[in-house]
């Protein structure tokens, strides 16, 4: 039987594998009622908010991500590309705001950022935030004092994902290890920004590794503020194209315990959409996920057309949060 889940309302930071086997594994009526009750009770339960992603420097990355169609170590046919011009990056992000983004997410194929990319990143940072979006950046491992340095220009959001299970991680990257990842979040965490740390299922982990990265999420304290819950892109010549798909009640399971075990954080229904049905989405949304990424393309991987989500919202009589952070651009300019 579940805990009373507006009981779990208030964040706790000590959760136990065991415990949260107990949520992930409860009947699935069970599991999705005390999600969307809790869900309710926290967040505004028809409201999604959409980001939008953008690969501002494309492959030839150093790291071998098991997963990552952007790393050097295999062959996707990839064509890589120079870090992006800032007068490029603004024009992409008024295109994002006008289709209803209103966080823009910078990625690049880093293994980590460099000294000599900072001023080009701040650039990029101040006018992204002057349209009034909420920014995020993701460019790998950060080093003492670049975390301040970007807190500084206006970065809202930093991502960097846990990804697996501290038990599953060396079978999916061998190049850094999971406490440099920690070291990096706890340098974003100290400059003020905002934490975005999920993780990838489907990569042909064990039920036990997508509870242990999920209990390993929900023990960070405090929790990040967004959590996304990627479903591996399978990408042709990575190690992973072939691991055994995942079954999307599985896929609901992972977004359920995130909401219940992570009641304040907002929960993205993250990389994956484009092979998902509506019917799974829906489910996603009613197991507590807040969040997506629209925009036909994901960092290099496709994902729905606006049309399609826009009628995908009007089927579920879902609203996105454009009205809100226009509203925070207009306070900002007075
Ligand atoms: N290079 C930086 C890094 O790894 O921190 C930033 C970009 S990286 C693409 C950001 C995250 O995207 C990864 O940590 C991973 O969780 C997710 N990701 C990358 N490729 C993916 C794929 N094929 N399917 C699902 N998620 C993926
Ligand atoms: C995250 O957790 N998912 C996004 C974002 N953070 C950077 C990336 C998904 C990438 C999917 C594969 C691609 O398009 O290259
Ligand atoms: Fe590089 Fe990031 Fe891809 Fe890993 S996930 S190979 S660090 S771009």
């Amino acid at each position: 039987m579940l805990a009373d889940p507006l009981s779990l309302a208030k964040a706790r930071f000590d959760w136990t594998r065991e415990e949260v086997e107990a949520i992930h594994n409860a009947p699935f009526n069970d599991l999705i009622f005390a999600a969307q009750s809790l869900h309710r009770q926290v967040h505004n339960p028809n409201k999604v908010q959409k980001s939008r992603l953008l690969s501002i420097k494309t492959g030839g990355c150093a790291e071998d991500c098991g997963y990552c169609n952007q790393s050097a170590h295999f062959d996707t046919g990839l064509k890589a590309s120079k870090l992006m011009s800032a007068d490029e990056v603004e024009t992409k992000a008024k295109e994002a705001r006008d289709g209803g983004a209103t966080r823009f997410c910078m990625g690049a194929a880093w293994r980590e950022l460099k000294e000599r990319d900072e001023p080009a990143i701040v650039e990029m940072i101040t006018r992204v935030k002057a349209l009034g979006m909420e920014t995020c950046m993701t460019l790998g491992m950060l080093a003492e004092g670049q975390a301040e340095r970007l807190a500084e220009a206006g970065l809202d959001f930093y991502n960097h994902n846990l990804d697996t299970s501290p038990e599953y991680y060396s079978k999916i990257i061998t190049t850094r290890t999971w406490q440099d990842r920690i070291d990096t979040l706890n340098r974003v965490r100290g400059a003020g920004i905002q934490i975005c740390c999920g993780g990838i299922i489907g990569m042909g982990e064990d039920e036990a590794d997508r509870i242990g990265l999920l209990t390993e999420l929900a023990t960070l304290m405090p929790h990040p503020e967004s959590v996304p819950i990627n479903h591996l892109v399978a990408v042709d010549n990575t190690p992973l194209s072939g691991s055994k798909p995942l079954d999307g009640i599985d896929f609901v399971r992972a977004i359920a315990t995130a909401r219940l075990i992570m009641p304040q954080s907002v929960v993205r229904l993250s990389a994956g959409r484009e092979t998902m049905s509506k019917e799974l989405q829906a489910l996603c949304f009613l197991a507590g996920a807040g969040s997506i990424f629209v925009g036909d393309e994901l960092l290099t991987t496709p994902n729905p057309e606006l049309a399609s989500d826009n009628a995908l919202f009007d089927t579920l009589g879902l609203e996105g949060d454009e009205a809100e952070v226009a509203k925070r651009a207009q306070m900002e300019t007075l």
